[in-house]
């Protein structure tokens, strides 16, 4: 037999995380760290463990039994072994509970772990993300009476008490625009509230409990007149038989993760304020899910740039290895520019997140969470399937073949950009933020500049965001225009970001020495920052 190439090794992803380290070094102060530390290098060797747990196995998926042999309905689901490890993990380093604790650092500790967990979870991070936002969305309608049945259970450190939350919000007739929901809720009798109709997608229907959209009956049309209602799936050990399972629907990715159609046929439901605005009130669950949806991008990314960068060193072509091939390496330099970008975007998210619930912000900061939250989901959500694939063309062949487990990464990260909004609907919801949240964008570059080291950094991100600035009148406010220029708009804020954080994170390396991050940001900002278009509609038009 000839040569045969070794596989890639993963490196342990917490101690080998120079950028996370990095982050960490700058922000957690040190009475804090060594808590934190035990708990995110746990976390790294499991989710070695899970990789190397993957490589021996054969992949396993979900599987739904709707009858028992008498023909009794059971919609049980039998789960993946990282799924049913998941409620133990998530409450023995509590993934949930860590977020909201009250420190300002809350949320950063909090989305560190994700980063970890989240490819070892098999997505069980999904739900988790839900739960997140539900707690977030209960505690934004102030309905005390819901508040103390499910956050106990939703920030269990208790895997027998701990509940999971589902968001079932997406129908047939409206996936984007959640205005076109069907189902409805009717009042008994007696005044409970019951859910009648079809959703779509429910990620977490294993889950305990959900927040649902729903039109209270006799109520209009359009999104103004839905409501936002709370309901539980379970009774002692068995599903509510108002709760059917219809399917798991069969993906490109995702595959560990049961998603599923289901059925609402009288499902008892609590309204969490006004029957009304349900888009409103489902809002603040939405920018946390969607801050998950950013971090675990980076994680992807994180996760496909380390095995390429292993492979480099073991594999060699043409007499050394592809770590010496200066077009292999000038590549590899490509990509961790970018991640490096997405990365710092993400966590600032993250941590303005935190600043803002614990009531910690600066005047500019809930303007700008607001606004940076949208643009970080669309561009890590395009930027992990993009590196993904790179990634895999590291491998040459072996990054197209199932069992070397590379292609999932491609294949999983799809879905970022799909999740929670597309591109596209991210792209619009900026637009809502950019009143308040282009002055404070324009604030908190000032800021994270400030005292930069590569001054010659700073012209093309300024310059980058007057172009983005400038582009509102310059469309002279025709709402079209506007929406047609919405991506390259944001990409471009996101990008004037990441590069903004990426000087931040240069000056504090280079007082320690470590040059690296300063090489990050002259790559990056050598991609270019401005990805502003004028549209041109009539063309568009000839063009479809
Ligand atoms: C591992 C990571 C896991 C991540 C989680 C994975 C879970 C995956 C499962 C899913 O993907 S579930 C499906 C998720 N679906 C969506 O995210 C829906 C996407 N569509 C949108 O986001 C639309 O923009 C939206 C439904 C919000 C548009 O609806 P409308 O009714 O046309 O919105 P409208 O009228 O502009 O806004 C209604 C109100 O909400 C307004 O406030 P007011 O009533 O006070 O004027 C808006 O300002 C407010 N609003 C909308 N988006 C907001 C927001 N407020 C704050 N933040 C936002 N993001």
């Amino acid at each position: 037999m000839g040569l045969l190439q070794t596989a890639p090794q993963l490196v342990h992803p917490y101690r080998n995380d120079r950028t996370l380290l990095a982050l960490l070094d700058r922000v957690i102060p040190p009475e804090r760290r060594s808590a934190l530390d035990a708990d995110l290098d746990a976390l790294g060797d499991y989710a070695q463990r899970a990789w190397e747990r993957a490589r021996r196995g054969t992949p396993r998926t979900p599987v739904l039994t709707q009858w028992d042999a008498w023909g009794r309905r059971v919609d049980r689901i039998e789960l993946t072994t990282a799924w049913q490890e998941g409620p133990g993990l998530t409450t023995r380093h509590a993934i949930l509970a860590a977020g909201h604790e009250p420190h300002a650092h809350a949320r950063l500790e909090q989305f560190a772990r994700v980063y970890l967990y989240h490819l070892a979870s098999e997505f069980y991070t999904c739900p988790l993300a839900m739960t997140d936002g539900a707690i977030a969305a209960l505690r934004a309608s102030g309905n005390q009476a819901l508040i103390q049945r499910a956050l106990p259970h939703f920030l269990s450190r208790d895997p027998a008490t701990f509940w999971l939350s589902g968001q079932w919000m997406t129908e047939t007739g409206g996936g984007s625009d959640v205005g076109r929901t069907g189902t409805v809720a009717r009042q008994d009798a007696d005044g409970q509230w019951r859910l009648h109709g079809r959703k779509w997608f429910s990620s977490a229907v294993v889950g305990e409990a959900a927040l649902a959209l729903a039109r209270p009956e006799g109520a209009g049309e359009g999104a103004a007149a839905l409501a936002l209602f709370y309901v539980e799936t379970m009774d002692g050990g068995e599903r509510k038989p108002q709760l059917v399972v219809d399917r798991l629907k069969d993906k490109l990715g995702t595959r560990e993760l049961p998603t599923a159609e289901i059925h609402l046929d009288g499902l008892p439901a609590w309204p969490l304020g006004e029957l009304a605005n349900g888009v409103r009130q489902v809002a603040p669950m939405l920018n946390v899910t969607r801050t998950w949806n950013a971090v675990c991008a980076v994680a992807s990314m994180a996760r496909a740039l380390a095995l390429a960068c292993d492979y480099a060193v073991r594999r060699e072509a043409f007499g050394r290895p592809l770590i010496e091939q200066p077009l292999h390496a000038q590549t590899l330099a490509d990509m961790r520019a970018e991640f490096e970008g997405a990365f710092a975007l993400a966590f600032e998210v993250v941590q303005l997140l935190g600043r803002v619930e614990q009531g910690q912000d600066a005047p500019h900061e809930a303007a700008l969470l607001r606004l940076l939250t949208p643009l970080a989901k669309l561009w890590t959500g395009k930027l992990a399937v993009a590196l993904c694939s790179e990634a895999l063309e590291c491998f040459g062949g072996a990054g197209y073949i199932e069992d070397t487990g590379l292609p999932q990464l491609l294949r999983d990260a799809q879905v970022y950009a799909i999740w929670e909004g597309t591109t596209n609907v991210l792209a619009l919801d900026s637009l809502r933020a950019l009143g308040e949240g282009l002055p404070a964008l324009r604030t908190a570059i000032g800021g994270w500049t400030g005292g930069s080291h590569e001054p010659e950094m700073l012209a093309p991100i300024h310059a980058a965001l007057d172009a983005a600035a400038r582009q509102p009148q310059s469309l002279h406010g025709e709402r079209a225009t506007l929406e047609a220029a919405a991506r390259g708009l944001s990409l471009t804020l996101a990008r004037s970001a990441a590069a903004a954080l990426l000087a931040r994170q240069s000056t504090f390396a280079r007082g320690r020495g470590d040059m690296r991050p300063g090489a990050a940001l002259r790559r990056f900002v050598a991609h270019g920052l401005d990805r502003t278009i004028v549209p041109d509609l009539a063309d568009t038009h000839l063009l479809l």
